[in-house]
């Protein structure tokens, strides 16, 4: 509202305001009709954890880009290390005249990922195209085809991806005949079942020996935490269920680590806590702290299997993008970010659990470290999904100046996704909006 007088949140016009109404209509005429927007809020400069409008209003982000900025915005040694990049070498080609950036990157991220193994790394643009690398080279280097992933899966939108996503609609609507060859078993999801760890590592053994034959899988696909799926974590007797079967049939595992890696969960990896040493890791999102880049980091012999040439692009592995994440991997290693992930994932987990004691429409709080969630339902009985309750609280959220993202497959839940330098002020005074928006949605 006008006139708000809070610290960091600050409207001068209603939301949104006159210019970003104006940009709408730009983009309705403009843009095709399919890219969806959390927020009517055109954006223009960004800053830490706020964000200002093309009307000069400031929010408080509760989303990071889609856990992107997990750095902060524009953070200095991220964007000096941009710029300095771009002035030397803005673009060459990996493929044509290879650059070091590119390979220390990937020495870089051997030396992080978990497990004492060998490993390689391969670098792309997007989370989508990662998803589709790591898949190829499972398939290389078992010369198998079949891939199993899980109920509530989110792994990109290009084609192979776009299988591996479980949600039809929006993601596969319309867009004809799929992969072959993809299998999809239930994930842990302990509010509304599979309970438990050993009962959807049951339903996961029927899928993989009964719907096809361990023989033939060359890949099973998991994210440690789910993004999209609403923020649910993966138990740690089920990766180590998971992890022990794939090794006894030579199947490789991937983690998507795309939205739940790169600090979001207080460690780099969230793999790490989760005593998890999958065989191959997807990254994109945080990697570069905002510009587009992806990778592949894995076991050597796995990586080594396509062929010269059968994995590449023209601008995987961007020069600036690679500086960005190596300015990015320089501000974890400097020490800061991860401790106060942390201490943001305390609080917020500890304001989330007084909602759930407060408002009957908090069903469930779920998460791992600052990579939280709640989902809402019409009936804590009946566990019925309140989608239009979480649209009725986000709109009330950037109304009043506070930016933040819904997800699951049924619409239900808010997550939280604050860049991890937010303040403890910034995030008591955007959780007041957003518990405002509850109370107003039904509590
Ligand atoms: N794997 C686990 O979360 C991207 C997508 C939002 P791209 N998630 C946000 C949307 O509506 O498209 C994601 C993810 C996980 C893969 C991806 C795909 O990453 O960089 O969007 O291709």
């Amino acid at each position: 509202m006008p006139g708000t007088d809070t610290k960091d949140i600050r409207l001068i016009t209603a939301v949104p305001g006159p210019k970003s109404r104006a940009l709408m209509e730009r983009r309705r005429a403009a843009v095709a009709r399919g890219p969806f927007h959390g927020t009517p809020v055109f954006v223009e400069s960004a800053h830490g954890a706020l964000l200002t409008d093309a009307d000069g209003n400031r929010f408080i982000d509760l989303a990071s880009g889609i856990g992107v900025v997990n750095c902060g915005h524009t953070p200095e040694p991220v964007v000096k290390a941009v710029r300095e990049q771009a002035g030397r070498l803005l673009h060459a080609s990996f493929n044509t005249t290879p650059y070091e950036p590119y390979v220390e990157l990937c020495e870089r991220l051997n030396a992080k990922a978990p497990g004492a193994f060998a490993k390689k790394s391969f670098l792309a643009n997007s989370g989508a195209e990662a998803v589709e690398n790591a898949v190829k080279i499972a398939r290389a280097h078992t010369g198998r085809p079949a891939v199993v992933c899980f109920e509530h899966a989110f792994h990109g939108r290009t084609w192979m991806a776009m299988t591996l996503t479980a949600k039809a609609k929006p993601y596969k609507y319309g867009f004809g005949a799929l992969c072959s060859d993809v299998y999809r078993a239930p994930f842990p999801y302990a509010y509304r079942g599979p309970a438990t760890a050993a009962e959807a590592f049951a339903r996961f053994k029927e899928v993989a020996a009964v719907q096809t034959a361990p023989s033939q899988v060359a890949a099973v696909i998991i994210e440690p935490v789910q993004g999209e799926g609403g923020f649910l974590p993966a138990p740690r007797e089920f990766l180590a269920a998971l992890r022990a079967f794939c090794s006894e049939h030579g199947i490789v595992l991937i983690a998507d680590e795309i939205q739940c890696g790169f600090g979001r969960t207080g460690t780099l990896f969230a793999s790490e806590q989760l005593g998890f040493e999958p065989d191959l890791i997807t990254t994109a999102k945080g990697l570069a702290g905002g510009m587009p880049l992806s990778a592949v980091t894995g076991r050597a012999e796995m990586m080594d299997a396509p062929v010269e040439g059968a994995i590449g692009g023209t601008f995987g592995g961007n020069p600036s993008a690679v500086a960005a994440a190596l300015a990015v991997l320089g501000m974890f290693e400097s020490g800061g970010v991860l401790p106060r992930a942390k201490a943001l994932g305390d609080a917020l987990r500890s304001r989330l659990e007084s909602w759930k004691a407060a408002y009957a429409l908090v069903g469930d709080v779920r998460g791992l470290g600052p990579m939280l969630a709640v989902e809402l339902v019409k009936d804590r009985a009946t566990k019925e999904p309140a989608p239009e309750a979480v649209k009725a609280v986000v709109k009330h959220c950037y109304e009043n100046g506070v930016i933040v993202l819904s997800a699951g497959s049924y619409g239900s839940c808010l997550r939280f996704l604050p860049p991890l330098v937010t303040t403890d002020a910034q995030l008591a005074e955007a959780l007041d909006v957003v518990e405002a928006g509850l109370k107003k949605a039904g509590g």
